[in-house]
């Protein structure tokens, strides 16, 4: 079953939204499988970005989500790598569209509340950069048959 990565990010934990992040997540049909709250290394969050690290952003970037505690996450569902993305919103979230996390809970792009990978090959590399196998839970939901045909 496919998986992927998100994390909310320190504006995200500050602001109190992680109820209501993860419950976008759990009600769509997506299926919680690891779920951690921590503080962030340098040397992660520059492996973690390290494919901006020749952007002007990228210095911002790592002090700020290595400022404050994050909730690391791994979702698993059909289809969780795409449509976690639709449901986070554009990157800046002066053009994530309304009903998006971004959309409706930010205005700034270095603000922007939380990360999901962005393809299969990202997602593999993310939660094994991000979670140890023993913290990831391999678990049936008893709903899934009344979620997937
Ligand atoms: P995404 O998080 O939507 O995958 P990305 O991978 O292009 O976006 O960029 C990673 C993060 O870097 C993004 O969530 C916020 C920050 N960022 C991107 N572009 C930026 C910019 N122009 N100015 C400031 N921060 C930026
Ligand atoms: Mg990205």
């Amino acid at each position: 079953m496919e998986r992927t990565f998100l994390a909310i990010k320190p504006d995200g934990v500050q602001r109190k939204l992680v109820g209501e992040i993860i419950r976008r997540f759990e009600t769509k049909g997506f299926t919680l499988v690891g779920l951690k709250l921590m503080n962030v290394s340098r040397e992660l969050a520059e492996t973690h970005y390290g494919v901006h690290r020749e952007r002007p952003f990228f210095a911002g970037l790592v002090d700020f989500i290595t400022s404050a505690p994050v909730v690391a996450m791994v979702w698993e569902g059909e289809g969780v790598i795409a449509s976690a993305r639709k449901i986070i919103g554009a990157t800046n979230p002066l053009n994530s569209e309304p009903g998006t996390i971004r959309g409706d809970f930010g205005v700034n792009v270095g603000r922007n509340l939380i990360h999901g990978s962005d393809a299969p090959e990202t997602a593999q590399q993310e939660v094994s950069l991000w979670f140890k196998d023993e913290e990831l839970v391999n678990w049936q939901p008893a709903l899934l048959s009344w979620i997937h045909e």
